[in-house]
């Protein structure tokens, strides 16, 4: 034993010291006596990914001798964040390496600060996809993650008089030391070309002859468990030349060309779609979902064969979960290899991939989902499209035995959409293909089963399952509000809720002990002087820290209501204005923060954002407010950015119209912070709702089955006179912009306002009154604050992946004991 931990790195404050040291000199190639923060950072994290490989090659090496059932998680997006305190705090050593660092004369925060956001994905999906590589990591789980390294990420928000620009967001400029490039790990992708038959020793097969291919390099991202040694591997594909394919246009003597093209190969993997809302049947879009779900599939297979001989037991040894339905082409990819590569015969490779795949949906809406027009696909992956025809011939042969000739219903199930433009309905084919399908929160599967996915839940209903999202509590309070986190250790008198969230609901009985309620709130103070200062670094604005701080941050988009919220705020404005001098001190103080990116081409999410910043020109100007109401935009809204502001918010708004969230997991990050929740009850707000009871959060507006008859019903004609008020005041030009704002306006007119923010802005108003009320008694709001972190457990990422690893995947835990 003692010679195996010889082996390892050593992690005394002497010995990180002297890495740090040699890093800055061998790998940053910096003068050790001299270098900067940015310089520390990197040799820092060189000395934390040293560790990481350590753990990482013991997990991988016992893995491949344990031979498990393993889930391979198939996601287009990851919204990694920041990775050196997370990994620090999981392998166990920040203390140490902040010790080290200081005797080296720097401050581990700044160091810190130093690194940039990893933002390979758009939002929910992106960031739910990276909690749950963190948990299951931590419950050692053999688990693989696949993805695209896209070299820009999401773009950088930029606002210039109040109007979003987009930057394009090179993120590997200054290196990225915790990815490993695994030269010798790559792929050969196809694209185009035609398909043509084959006899082979008797049989008959299909040849795809390729009329492009791509190269895909892995590289592996380490991802450590927390109280684990278990390291398992992100890995995501690149894109580069393929040296096979154009010898040709060399022989024709046009080597500038040859070159030209060569390089073009790359742009599959250079830029994230920034675009959460709808598809648009791009073409480069769809050769990203199929390079990287190939590679992926090649990878997985690769890695089975080299352990069996045959595919009998693959089914018991791959799970495949498809994060929606962007990777479901990698159905089609099994399929493909199995049938015309491994010449298995088709029913035997379908019955194999009815066992391996499930599905998660993200999405409430029938607009949100997935199509692939079928010329695209033609032309790009012209022998999917034969395979995706056979399984939906096979599929609607048994749908016809099962249901009859009902032609309507067959047309909707069908995985071809007939119509003006013919395409592939990517939702079908993964529940058609899929063990399970699931959905983000309880209320999100019942919708699906009543709505968009009705006509397959009445035909397989047991394929149905839901299961609630979570977040990684390591994360979003260990890493994020340090002190808070040593504040629960000390009164559950342990740290292992940080691997066992549950035990938070200890906190319950000291909510109303003064001792802990004095020092929750300060702790929840020193947070707040966090955010005032970086608010008062980006903006200039000065706020109160006796203010509520009132805090909206999420994607821009209309069902999310951030314009209900800027109503609101006029309306407090326009209150505080008409008070007598004398009333004014009777008025909670607020500071609404709203931060959040609008999709380029979203124009109504963009005049919101322009929106926001008129009304905060006019108020934070009006010397008759003051301190009473502050509004600030914060501008390039990320996950390091998230991990300031969440732990500094005191109220934080969900207020998408009920029916619209699939489930939302910025609310359980605040949850967690002990921010108190002012929303509707709409996706897992529902399910908070259970474990926190409706006494300590302020909840408005139409319920899920409100909605659908307010929308039917048509318009309120007793238009609710405060909300007419505050649109007329902006329509009027009150902030400015009069012709700007007229079609924003326009979107909430009786008759057109979709998104009910007319019909709940009443409750919205009373929501608003009972958090103030609450507010002045500080004594209460300390005790729903700490009800609100003891009732958080439940929406842990730990939970929702044990669940489907039991329930969904059917793997098991396989800790390496090195
Ligand atoms: C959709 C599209 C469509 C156009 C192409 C690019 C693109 C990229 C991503 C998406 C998916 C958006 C779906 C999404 O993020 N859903 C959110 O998922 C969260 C995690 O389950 C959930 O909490 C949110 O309620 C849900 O909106």
């Amino acid at each position: 034993m003692f010679a195996l931990m010889d082996r390892f790195l050593k992690n005394d404050p002497i010995s990180l010291q002297k890495d740090i040291l040699d890093h800055v000199e061998y790998t940053v190639a910096r003068s050790r006596f001299n270098f900067d923060d940015f310089e520390a950072y990197q040799a820092l994290s060189h000395s934390v990914r040293d560790r990481l490989i350590e753990r990482w090659h013991d997990t991988q090496l016992y893995f491949k001798r344990k031979d498990p059932k393993r889930v391979y998680f198939l996601s287009l997006e990851f919204l990694m964040g920041r990775s050196l305190s997370n990994s620090v705090i999981n392998l166990g050593i920040r203390d140490q390496y902040a010790d080290a660092l200081g005797q080296l004369g720097f401050e581990y925060e700044v160091v810190a600060e130093q690194e940039g956001d990893a933002a390979l994905g758009n939002g929910g999906l992106a960031r739910l996809s990276a909690c749950q590589m963190d948990s299951l990591a931590t419950l050692d789980y053999p688990a693989w993650g696949y993805g695209l390294r896209y070299q820009y990420g999401l773009f950088r928000q930029v606002i210039l008089d109040g109007f979003q620009h987009e930057q394009p967001d090179y993120w590997l400029n200054f290196g990225n030391p915790w990815e490993i490039e695994r030269i010798h790990v790559t792929y050969p992708v196809k694209f185009y070309g035609t398909v043509e038959d084959e006899t082979l020793n008797g049989g008959k097969y299909k040849v795809w002859i390729p009329g492009e291919m791509v190269e895909a390099v892995a590289y592996d991202n380490p991802i450590p468990g927390y109280g684990t040694r278990n390291t398992i591997t992100l890995r995501l594909w690149a894109a580069k030349p393929s040296d096979q394919y154009d010898i040709e246009s060399y022989n024709t003597g046009d080597y500038i060309n040859a070159v030209v093209n060569r390089q073009k190969a790359e742009t599959i993997s250079s830029v994230l779609y920034p675009d959460d809302r709808s598809y648009q049947g791009k073409e480069l879009r769809l050769k990203q979902q199929y390079f990287f779900v190939s590679a992926s599939v090649q990878d997985i297979i690769r890695r089975f064969k080299d352990a069996h001989s045959n595919f009998d037991e693959f089914p018991e040894k791959v799970a495949l979960q498809l994060n929606d339905t962007h990777p479901s082409l990698a159905i089609v990819e099994v399929m493909r290899i199995l049938v015309d590569e491994e010449h298995l015969d088709w029913n035997r490779a379908s019955d194999i991939v009815g066992k391996i795949f499930s599905f998660t949906s993200h999405t409430v809406i029938a607009e949100g989902l997935e199509k692939i027009p079928v010329d695209l696909l033609a032309s790009l992956l012209p022998r999917h499209l034969q395979i995706i025809y056979s399984i939906n011939f096979k599929f609607v042969e048994e749908l016809k035995k099962k249901i009859g000739l009902d032609y309507n219903r067959l047309s909707r199930m069908s995985i071809i959409e007939e119509g003006a433009v013919k395409s592939i309905r990517s939702a079908n084919l993964s529940i058609v293909c899929s063990h399970t399908v699931n959905g983000v929160s309880r209320v999100h599967l019942e919708l699906l089963k009543a709505n968009v996915f009705k006509d397959f839940y009445e035909l397989w209903p047991e394929k149905f399952q839901f299961k609630t999202n979570g977040v990684t509590q390591r994360r979003w309070i260990v890493v994020s509000n340090p002190s808070l986190s040593a504040l629960i250790s000390k009164w559950l008198g342990t740290e292992a809720w940080i691997r066992d969230v549950e035990l938070l609901t200890g906190l319950r009985e000291y909510a109303a002990d003064s001792f802990l309620q004095h020092e929750w709130k300060m702790v929840r103070k020193v947070n707040k002087m966090r955010l005032a200062e970086y608010i008062e670094a980006m903006s200039g604005l000065k706020v109160s820290l006796d203010a509520m701080f009132d805090v909206q941050i999420k994607r821009i988009h209309e069902y999310k209501r951030q314009l209900l919220n800027i109503l609101g705020i006029i309306h407090r404005y326009d209150c505080i204005k008409n008070m007598e001098k004398s009333d004014r001190r009777k008025v909670v103080p607020h500071v609404c923060i709203i931060g959040g990116k609008a999709a380029p081409g979203y124009e109504v999410a963009k005049k919101i954002i322009k929106l926001c910043h008129a009304v905060a020109e006019k108020i934070n100007n009006d010397s008759d407010v003051g301190d009473l109401l502050k509004l600030v935009f914060i501008p390039d809204y990320n996950v390091s950015v998230a991990e300031l502001v969440i732990p500094g918010a005191d109220l934080s708004q969900h207020l998408s119209t009920a029916g619209n969230e699939a489930s939302g997991t910025g609310s359980m990050k605040f949850l967690m912070n002990g921010c108190l929740l002012l929303a509707t009850e709409d996706g897992s707000t529902v399910e908070i709702i259970e474990e926190i009871g409706a006494d300590n959060m302020f909840l408005f507006g139409s319920k899920v089955h409100d909605v659908p008859i307010l929308r039917e019903k048509g318009p309120d004609l007793k238009v609710n006179l405060q909300f007419a008020r505050v649109v007329r005041m902006v329509r009027d030009g009150y902030f400015g912009f009069k012709d700007y704002f007229k079609s924003l306006c326009d979107t909430v007119e009786v008759g057109n306002d979709f998104y009910l923010l007319g019909s709940d802005f009443e409750s919205y108003l009373e929501a608003q009154a009972a958090a103030d009320k609450a507010f002045v008694d500080q004594e209460k709001w300390t005790q729903m604050s700490i009800l609100s972190t003891a009732g958080s457990g439940r929406f842990s990422s730990d939970r929702t992946i044990q669940d489907y690893a039991e329930n969904t995947w059917g793997i098991e835990p396989c800790p390496c004991p090195f």
